[in-house]
């Protein structure tokens, strides 16, 4: 390895001055902090967010700013070694937690960076995504692709919470993140229509055989069926396996998204799982449950609605807290656009 490459003193200041005002720069100083040898240098670290210390402080942004004047009120999840301004878990995800109240509408817009829902609190919110209201509720997983109308609104009762999962770095990042404001949309489906068509494993409307491809056939994913379908694998999944499913577009089987992939993961009773070493970074939040997580070398006791950041090539430990209930995770991750830029990698687990 040749670990003698010139720095930029060893240049003369005339040069770099000549340099400088042509607008170029010499490689060679620079070459193995973008290229590294044997894996990605990172800023993103091993973060925590508790829901306990979160949620009062977003309930008092309920107090604070009404609605018209946030529009979306939430706090952003920021992974502190990425700096706090630029709003990201990790490199490539966003992450929030919105507040809605009774009554409010989060009014009608759509952009061009992708986006989910996951429902931790309160029942009686919905979401209006492409004229289909989807109910939330605890749990439930509901898309917003790009491009599409959405929404959102509050019938109940109490405070309703979310997290939002965005691909917002990485659009932004691209300098092409942008919005547009709606008028409210007109719902034009029926309750339940994408579910009663696609949610059902294994069997799609007839004639969609001969139909182009929906691009997003399915927007709402209750969790009480994801739950089920992972209390099924687990029962025939090896104690050192992990139980864990992917949340897919029921027309192709592939990722729901281009760029993130959403996955439900069980932790059994006295469960300790080494999660394999992989290129994607990763947001992991906890469903229902208490556990450890020791991610690159970082221990975080989690509970039940908290959040954690994953940074790429980390080795991750999980170990479930109880030894009579499971703990389930809900995990979103960069390995579908990992996938499409031709370097997703899953490495060894074992150490460096
Ligand atoms: O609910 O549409 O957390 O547009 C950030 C941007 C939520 C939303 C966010 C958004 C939304």
């Amino acid at each position: 390895m040749n670990d003698s490459l010139g720095r930029l003193e060893d240049l003369p200041a005339d040069y770099l001055l000549e340099l400088k005002a042509r607008n170029t720069l010499p490689l060679w100083p620079s070459l193995r902090a973008v290229l590294p040898y044997g894996r990605p240098s990172r800023s993103t670290r091993p973060a925590h967010w508790r829901y306990r210390d979160i949620r009062p402080q977003l309930l008092r942004a309920g107090e604070l700013t009404p609605i018209e004047k946030a529009e979306r009120r939430v706090l952003v999840l920021c992974n502190p070694g990425l700096g706090l301004e630029s709003m990201r878990a990790t490199a490539t995800i966003y992450v929030g937690l919105q507040l809605i109240l009774p009554g409010e509408t989060a009014p009608n817009h759509r952009h061009t960076p992708s986006a989910v829902r996951f429902v931790v609190e309160g029942e009686g919110g919905f979401t209006v995504v492409d004229g289909e209201k989807l109910p939330m509720g605890r749990g439930d997983l509901i898309l917003t692709p790009p491009g599409l109308w959405h929404e959102h609104g509050h019938e109940g009762r109490g405070p309703v919470i979310w997290l939002d999962a965005l691909d917002l770095p990485l659009v932004y990042g691209i300098e092409a993140s942008y919005a547009i404001e709606g008028r409210p949309q007109a719902v034009d489906k029926p309750i339940g229509w994408g579910g009663a068509r696609f949610r059902h494993g294994g069997v799609v409307p007839y004639r969609s055989l001969d139909a182009p491809r929906e691009p997003y056939p399915l927007l709402r994913f209750p969790w009480q069926d994801v739950q089920r379908a992972l209390g099924e694998l687990a029962a025939v999944t090896p104690r050192d396996e992990a139980v864990q499913l992917a949340y897919v577009n029921p027309e192709t089987g592939r990722e729901c998204l281009a760029t993130l992939g959403f996955s439900a993961l069980q932790l059994r009773p006295g469960e300790e799982l080494r999660l394999p070493r992989r290129s994607a970074s990763a947001v992991l939040h906890v469903v229902e449950g208490s556990g450890t997580a020791l991610v690159d070398g970082t221990t975080q006791r989690f509970e039940t609605a908290d959040t954690l950041a994953v940074p790429t090539h980390a080795d991750v430990l999980l170990a479930n807290a109880s030894g009579t209930a499971s703990t389930y995770l809900f995990v979103v991750d960069d390995a579908p656009l990992q996938r499409k830029l031709g370097i997703y990698e899953v490495l060894s687990s074992s150490a460096r």
